[in-house]
């Protein structure tokens, strides 16, 4: 399709200057015949209706196969992001994620359209004088061959000097994102610190690096030789045509057709300058969109495993966990590590159906890391995590993730309504279902507080909740879903004793029936658990139930003192 009607187009194109020369020719005849210029006129207006039909086609077929890619690419992008690991998204910064999912996307659509669609449309006109050429004098071959030769040599040199800088190019932007996204999840902390200008200072670096590497490209554009070897064929054609003529060897029509013809090698020349950076661009965000797709982080989905019911055994097998070795630690202070890197050593501990487990720990001891290798979130880098006992990685992923809830340290609610939010593990959930799990999470009565209740949208673009809201809606989520599994994260926040007391009732409820883990400092909470982990460094420093480490463990007692 392209090529037919790039073909098309530079053939039809050419019938200008040919009949235009036909027409010279008649006119200087001894005996001028003006009869022969109405159809001579005629089938050239015809012609270039033809052309621009042709040219329409090829246009939209390329903008339709540009806007289709895009979209495809972008699904398959976005499919691929969701089916990674959480090791891959803790060190892919979602900045630079977010520039290749959209910037980069586009790039390769304009690459597309216009920039092949150019190319191909724009090369035909290249081959034209070369074969129409002849037709007038076989000698007339020469400039439009010798222009060929140069063009495609210079081409090639220009797209080889163009890839790295078009290479930097994207790369330098995905940095800038890369900054620009974490300066404003950070944004409270910079205004907090003061450190507005700085920041300020280091972005203008960022987005200077980014002009620099499009200016290089501009530069390198402006080098491109084409323009004066155009200027070049135009005169050695014309004087070799004049020569020709000079010596009687063809007639002034001849001339005139002839020199029309090299006229199109204006086309690709023009194109040519930035329909090849722009194809080039593209290639280099094709590049980076790739990379990210193929970056070898996917967690082994498991179609086949179990997926049967939970029924809430947990038994950690001499697991031992370390983050996966490019990630740098986060906080600094693991000094007395035994192995380098190890984060979890050597647990063992086996839970009862139903049986409720407190984790306790100084900060960085691991028990976030230690609750997120039952759903998988991580997998054990050495022993076995078994649920029911069947190893973890046995279970079908989304049957053993769909009964476990795990609600997180730092809650992330969706920029949807509170119902939404709610809703989110069980989407066709009805509003009764919502408004019973609310209450049993107890946030009812604050939910009810707000002007449009349960349809109060969070985030962005409505209001934000307070940390102790958070997590009865996030509590809220876990009761509709009705996990077999339930973990709670709350080893950081204070809340006040009224508060405290609800969310206090609302773990009360959620624990019924299931088992749960709770990762806690509030004492009232350990107490009254069926089993009680305390971690020290990564390692099991106390285990069994309040009365017996109250006796036994110096570690724990140390925790109720402190
Ligand atoms: N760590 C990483 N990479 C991560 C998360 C944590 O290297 O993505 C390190 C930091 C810390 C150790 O693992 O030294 C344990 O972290 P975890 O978050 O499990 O600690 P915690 O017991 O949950 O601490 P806190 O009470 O502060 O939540
Ligand atoms: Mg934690």
């Amino acid at each position: 399709m392209l090529v037919t009607g790039a073909i098309g187009n530079a053939v039809l194109a050419v019938v200008v200057p040919v009949l235009t020369g036909d027409a010279f020719n008649a006119m200087l005849a001894p005996q001028p015949d003006t009869s022969v210029l109405l159809p001579l006129a005629l089938t050239i207006g015809v012609s270039q209706v033809i052309r621009g039909v042709l040219q329409l086609g090829r246009n939209f077929g390329a903008e339709l196969m540009a806007q289709k890619m895009e979209r495809d690419i972008r699904d398959e992008l976005y499919l691929s992001l969701l089916g990674k690991s959480m090791t891959f998204h803790n060190l892919q910064p979602v900045g630079d994620t977010m520039a290749r999912a959209t910037n980069d996307v586009r790039e390769v659509n304009y690459m597309f359209s216009p920039g092949v669609n150019l190319v191909v449309g724009s090369f035909m006109f290249i081959l034209m004088p070369l074969f129409f050429g002849p037709r007038y004098h076989p000698s007339l071959i020469l400039t439009p061959l010798l222009f060929a030769v140069i063009y495609f040599a210079a081409l090639a040199g220009y797209l080889k000097a163009l890839s790295p800088v078009t290479d930097t190019a994207r790369a330098t932007f995905g940095q800038m994102n890369t900054h620009l996204s974490e300066s404003l999840d950070g944004v409270e902390i910079m205004k907090g610190a003061a450190q507005e200008e700085a920041e300020v200072d280091r972005f203008v670096t960022n987005a200077r690096k980014v002009r620099d590497a499009f200016v290089k490209q501009g530069d390198l554009e402006a080098r491109y030789i084409a323009m004066l070897l155009l200027g070049l064929a135009f005169a050695g054609g014309l004087t070799h045509a004049l020569f020709l003529l000079r010596a009687g060897l063809i007639d002034v029509g001849a001339v005139i057709g002839y020199f029309g013809m090299l006229q199109l090698l204006g086309f690709p020349t023009f194109t040519s300058t930035f329909a090849y950076s722009q194809i080039s661009l593209g290639m280099s965000s094709a590049r980076r969109i790739l990379d990210l797709i193929q970056r070898e982080t996917k967690l082994d989905q498991n179609a086949s495993g179990l997926t049967s019911q939970i029924r809430g055994e947990i038994e950690f097998r001499n697991v031992s966990f370390r983050y996966p070795p490019p990630s740098p630690p986060i906080f600094g202070e693991n000094g007395g590590r035994a192995r380098g890197g190890y984060v979890l050593e050597n647990i063992s501990f086996k839970v009862k159906p139903g049986q409720t487990v407190a984790l306790v720990g100084q900060t960085g001891a691991g028990k976030t890391t230690l609750v997120k290798l039952i759903n998988r979130i991580y997998d054990a880098t050495e022993g076995q995590v078994l649920v029911d006992g069947a190893d973890v990685r046995d279970w079908n992923l989304a049957a053993l993730r769909s009964q476990i809830s795990i609600i997180e340290q730092d809650i992330f609610l969706f920029s949807r309504s509170l119902n939404d939010n709610i809703a989110f593990g069980k989407p066709g959930a009805s509003k009764e279902e919502v408004v019973a799990a609310s209450m049993a999470a107890q946030a009812h009565d604050f939910v009810l507080d707000f002007e449009d209740a349960y349809g109060t949208v969070v985030g962005e673009r409505g209001v934000t909740l307070s940390g102790g809201q958070r997590q009865r809606i996030a509590l809220a989520r876990a009761f509709l879903t009705d996990p077999r599994i339930l973990v709670l994260d709350d080893s950081t926040s204070a809340i006040d004793s009224a508060t405290e007391d609800k969310i206090q009732r609302a773990i009360a409820n959620a624990s019924r029936g299931r088992t749960t883990f709770i990762i806690t400092h509030r004492l009232s909470q350990i107490r009254w658990a069926d089993l009680i982990i305390v971690l020290r460094k990564g390692r099991i420093a106390a285990i069994g139930s309040h009365d017996e480490l109250m006796k036994t463990s110096e570690a724990y007692s140390r925790i109720f003192r402190e």
